[in-house]
């Protein structure tokens, strides 16, 4: 891959000034012409506090296969591909209960973050498969050792199953606890996944370093309260933290109709 030939796939952004979510921001994120979104104080450090807080008597799980480590509280569509539909959702039930009760204790970013997409008018919903009912969505997520370049995309990680319909896919997560110091970046590539990169695929979800030698990057600082919101599919990592970075998230997708899903 040449570095000219990585400069046909970028899309040049928009990158000197951050945006906050309006409807016009959101469009040009989907659309690939914007790196990423900040909503500034999305919550107050309280709430963060104590969000995190009622997380610390639970069981964080590592994703299985993933290095480094990333561990989690809550369940993923990625980690039932290899399994089945129906054990993942026979354990919806029971991490969204998990998920309410440590809501109702502190508050709902969930809710928050869908009532702000609804005031850009976008059609929210949380995704649903035919026979099953509602995905599980919100993670509280450690990522304190980095992550290698990947993507996500559910599309390319699923069949059959309503969030691999979806066109476009972002993310979104709240910074709950941040050690005091600038590590743990975001660094997002001006570089969209593409079929041929499959052949620089490290493992269950890593590329090797050739899909965005010399291509323009962005590198996010978090800072508790604020939310990220940025484009999946292009190629991203998270830098490795001296410390504590833990966040609530969860995937967004764009379906053909229109409709925009919220999934983990
Ligand atoms: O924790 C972050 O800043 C982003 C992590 C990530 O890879 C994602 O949300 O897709
Ligand atoms: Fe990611």
């Amino acid at each position: 891959m040449t570095a000219a030939s990585n400069q046909i796939k970028s899309t040049l952004w928009e990158k000197n000034q951050e945006y906050p979510l309006t409807a016009e921001s959101l469009r040009m994120l989907i659309e690939h012409r914007i790196p990423l979104i900040r909503l500034k104080e999305f919550a107050s450090a309280q709430e963060c506090e104590t969000l995190y807080a009622q997380s610390q008597s639970l069981n964080f799980n590592a994703y299985q296969d993933v290095s480094p480590k990333i561990e989690k509280v809550g369940i993923t569509v990625f980690e039932y591909n290899s399994i089945s539909k129906a054990n993942y959702f026979k354990e919806v039930e029971r991490a969204t209960k998990l998920r309410d009760s440590i809501f109702a204790a502190s508050f709902n970013p969930l809710e928050r973050i869908m009532k702000q997409f609804r005031e850009c008018g976008a059609n929210v919903r949380i995704a649903s498969e035919p026979d099953y009912g509602s995905y599980y969505a919100g993670l509280i997520r450690k990522i304190e050792h980095g992550t290698q370049v990947h993507i996500d995309f559910a599309p390319l990680e699923q069949s059959e199953w309503e969030v691999c319909t979806i066109t476009t896919q972002l993310s979104w997560t709240l910074y709950l606890k941040l050690s005091d110091n600038n590590h743990g970046k975001t660094c997002i590539y001006d570089r969209r996944w593409q079929p041929s990169d499959e052949q620089y695929k490290l493992d269950s979800y890593g590329y090797s370093d050739t899909v965005i030698t010399d291509v323009d990057t962005i590198a996010f600082q978090p800072y508790v309260g604020d939310v990220l919101l940025f484009n999946t599919s292009n190629f991203h990592y998270v830098e490795p933290m001296d410390g504590q970075r833990v966040g609530f998230t969860s995937m967004i997708g764009l379906l053909p109709n229109g409709e925009i899903i919220f999934w983990s």
